[in-house]
């Protein structure tokens, strides 16, 4: 047996900005035309009004300023509402993986490997942008990776259940080495006409590199431990699919085709589920709150995150002990939990414990326990 340790980071954070004060403006104009259109109709008490968004509820029921997004021009255009994403043939890269690959590269750099040294590239999203071939082995290949590759999804937990995956594969000694990408192009499945959810994601993309930690050529997280999670909800769901065209309601463009939650309800449940599943993991592991040095949690809203932190810990824990990054990128699914490592574990001291955890749709949660080497 091997022990696996992440050996390196990587996050491709997209150029353009939306802020809430852009987003709402859209929005606002979205909404002023829809009822100007439905005037009749709304006077006839047949459709209700649509409702402004503002910026002080968003900021305040998420801690969400602003997010990062592949393409803002079509989201912020009131008559599209979506991103407007060039067309590619198939012989270019796609979106996904050419989000990922920056992330990757970031990652092999900073672990001081190369694609020689990587036997397995998972690419783990809420949402792959093609039903096949796997877009894992689209990154691999233009990696130039040996090996094998695979695609999950897991919704919110696909990183923390990619990394699992690997650090079994890793231990077990079927691999070396592995390269787990989470590129989330959350703009593409989100309803930006929605007022409920508008503003709730970004895109972003982030890479993990696993390996034994006897080969880290750095400082390194050996992976104690990990735990994967899940329990059915219909409270975060998306029906788009390839069986769309097989329904008699019509194909274009159905609510229920992008991101769709009830989003009080999720926050209700997912909080006490995500508390005990980590009480549970690091009491499994002969840990407890009180030996963990930080937590890097999935990043949907902040008001979780320090309820959370606060059952963990016992008490409402350091802006630095629990950093959060969602007020920067917003909700980015999987790769939240992932920024907030990368960005935030640089200065953990030899001997450090930490924990990344992930929680979201399914319902699913996933949590890893790292211990730092220098
Ligand atoms: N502006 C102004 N008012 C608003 C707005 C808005 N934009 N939106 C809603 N309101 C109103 C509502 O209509 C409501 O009014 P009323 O009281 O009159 O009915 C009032 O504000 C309160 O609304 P809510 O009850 O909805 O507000 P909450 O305080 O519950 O906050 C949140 C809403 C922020 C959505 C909160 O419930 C939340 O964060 N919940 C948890 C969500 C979560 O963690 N989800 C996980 C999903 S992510 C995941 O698993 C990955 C999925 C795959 C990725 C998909 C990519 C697109």
């Amino acid at each position: 047996m091997h022990t696996p340790a992440i050996t390196g980071t990587g996050v491709y954070t997209p150029e353009q900005i939306i802020t809430n004060a852009e987003l709402v403006t859209a929005f606002n104009a979205y909404a002023d035309r829809m009822n100007a259109a439905n005037a009749e109709a709304i006077a006839a008490g047949e459709v209700e009004p649509m409702a402004p968004s503002s910026e002080a509820f968003i900021f305040k029921a998420s801690g969400i300023e602003r997010r990062h997004v592949m393409d803002k021009s079509g989201i912020l255009d009131p008559e599209v509402m979506h991103p407007l994403l060039r067309q590619r043939n198939d012989e270019e890269p796609s979106v996904m993986a050419e989000m990922a690959l920056d992330a990757a590269k970031a990652a092999l750099a900073q672990a001081g490997k190369t694609a020689q040294d990587i036997d397995l590239v998972i690419c783990a999203a809420s949402n792959m942008e093609r039903a096949y071939p796997a877009m894992a082995i689209e990154i691999q290949s233009l990696l130039g990776i040996e090996g094998f590759a695979f695609d999950m999804n897991v919704a919110c937990s696909s990183a923390t259940f990619g990394i699992q995956t690997a650090a079994d594969m890793v231990r077990a000694g079927s691999i070396r080495a592995a390269l787990v990408v989470n590129p989330e192009i959350c703009s593409g499945h989100l309803e930006w006409r929605d007022r409920d959810c508008h503003f709730i994601f970004g895109d972003v993309a982030t890479a993990c590199v696993i390996e034994r930690m006897d080969e880290a050529k750095g400082p390194s997280f050996e992976i104690l431990s990990t735990r994967c999670a899940t329990q059915f909800s219909n409270n975060i769901r998306n029906n788009n699919g390839f069986l769309r065209r097989s329904r008699p309601d019509g194909v274009a463009d159905r609510r229920d085709m992008q991101f769709m939650q009830n989003g009080r309800k999720v926050f209700k449940e997912v909080v006490p589920m995500v508390s005990q599943h980590i009480a549970k993991h690091m009491g499994d592991t002969g840990l407890s709150g009180g030996d963990l040095k930080r937590m890097w949690l999935h990043q949907a809203n902040k008001s979780m995150n320090d309820l959370i932190g606060k059952k963990v810990l016992g008490r409402v824990p350091e802006p630095q002990e629990q950093p959060n990054i969602l007020q920067e990128y917003a909700n980015t699914s999987s790769a939240g939990s992932i920024i907030a490592f990368a960005q935030n574990s640089d200065d953990m001291a030899e001997g450090d414990i930490g924990l990344i955890c992930s929680f979201g749709a399914g319902y699913s949660v996933g949590s890893v326990l790292l211990r730092r080497h220098d």
